[in-house]
């Protein structure tokens, strides 16, 4: 049984929790996972709070496990959002794209755990003293909106950093990951792509499939003169985007692009004209199952690589 203190802070069963993704992280998905023992997080993107409530409800109608839900901090419709979570008071918030920190002693309050989304120590630090229950420390190799340093090297640093448990996000799919995220000191990983490709899902089964293509060198990152730089797969849209930034486009001419895209690629369908944003681990999902199968078959992997590090010869003592 692979356990970690932060199982027993939350009360679940396996340290995988799902990544809150716009559009895609619905009481479907999230029902799914939190039942298969790990953490489903509803993502409310842009949301707005009647949406957020809906969603909350419905995944406490199809599971009577602890889920989260996730604050997008660039959200216009944040406040609102952020009532919401504190009447409704899910097991967890995490919060992405922004600093929290005067949010969060209302969330303690209300007896809801907080797990800021971090991309540097220095803000972890910052966080830790505010009150936060855990971190996600997020590397570039994630889908979406990204920070600057690889999860490899964000992590153990993060870990160092503050006492609270450490869960690894941005480029994690499968048991190896998870392995490797223990091996940094992380106590659990937060995964997005890899559910994608879960069937709850309810991504337009044309992202799945262009995920499921995806190799190693398949993602891009554009958005970066906007100060929000983004990881989607290569397509249409991207080359257009990447075009317009090296023209010199303006951060607002650039943001009046991305509006939207989103919802066209993941829920419409159309990932030519739309963004397909995914993370780098994009080239490990090779197939669509149960959310449960997805978080068992991690769990028996990290399990099997971790006994078989193990069993690695043990070095001679020379005393
Ligand atoms: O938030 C995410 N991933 C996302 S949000 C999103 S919607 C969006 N679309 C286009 C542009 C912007 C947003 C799609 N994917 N992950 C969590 C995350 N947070 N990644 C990076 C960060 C982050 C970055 C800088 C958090 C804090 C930060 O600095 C804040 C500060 O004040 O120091």
């Amino acid at each position: 049984m692979l356990r970690t203190p932060l199982c027993d802070l939350l009360d679940i069963q396996y340290p995988i929790f799902q990544g809150g993704m716009a559009w895609l992280g619905t009481s479907e998905l999230v029902s799914a996972v939190s039942n298969a023992g790990g953490l489903g997080i509803i993502g409310s993107g842009n949301a707005p709070g009647s949406w957020v409530r809906e969603e909350i409800r419905k995944t406490q109608e199809r599971t009577d496990r602890p889920f989260g839900v996730n604050v997008m901090l660039l959200s216009p419709n944040v406040q609102e959002v952020i009532e919401v979570v504190l009447e409704e008071r899910p097991k967890v918030a995490t919060f992405g794209a922004g600093n929290p920190a005067v949010y969060l002693p209302r969330f303690k309050e209300a007896g809801v755990r907080v797990i800021p989304v971090v991309a540097s120590v220095a803000l972890a630090r910052r966080l830790e003293r505010a009150g936060a229950d855990a971190f996600i420390a997020e590397g570039m190799e994630s889908g979406g909106h990204i920070g600057e340093i690889t999860t490899m090297a964000l992590v153990p640093q993060v870990v160092e950093a503050v006492d609270a448990p450490v869960v690894a996000a941005g480029g994690i799919a499968n048991g190896r990951g998870l392995a490797a995220a223990l091996a940094l000191g992380a106590q659990g990983v937060q995964i997005g792509t890899r559910f994608v490709c879960a069937q709850e899902c309810v991504a337009h089964p044309n992202y799945k499939k262009k995920i499921m293509e995806a190799r190693d060198r398949s993602t891009v990152v554009s958005g970066t003169p906007t100060g929000h730089p983004v990881r989607c797969l290569e397509n249409k849209l991207t080359r257009l985007f990447l075009e317009r930034e090296r023209a010199g486009a303006t951060p607002e001419e650039l943001e009046k692009l991305g509006e939207g895209k989103l919802y066209l690629a993941a829920i419409l369908g159309d990932v030519e004209n739309g963004s397909v944003m995914a993370g780098q681990s994009a080239a490990l999902v090779k197939d669509i199952k149960p959310a449960k199968d997805i978080v068992e078959e991690i769990v028996r992997e990290a399990e099997e690589v971790i006994k078989r590090l193990a069993a690695l010869p043990q070095p001679v003592s020379h005393v």
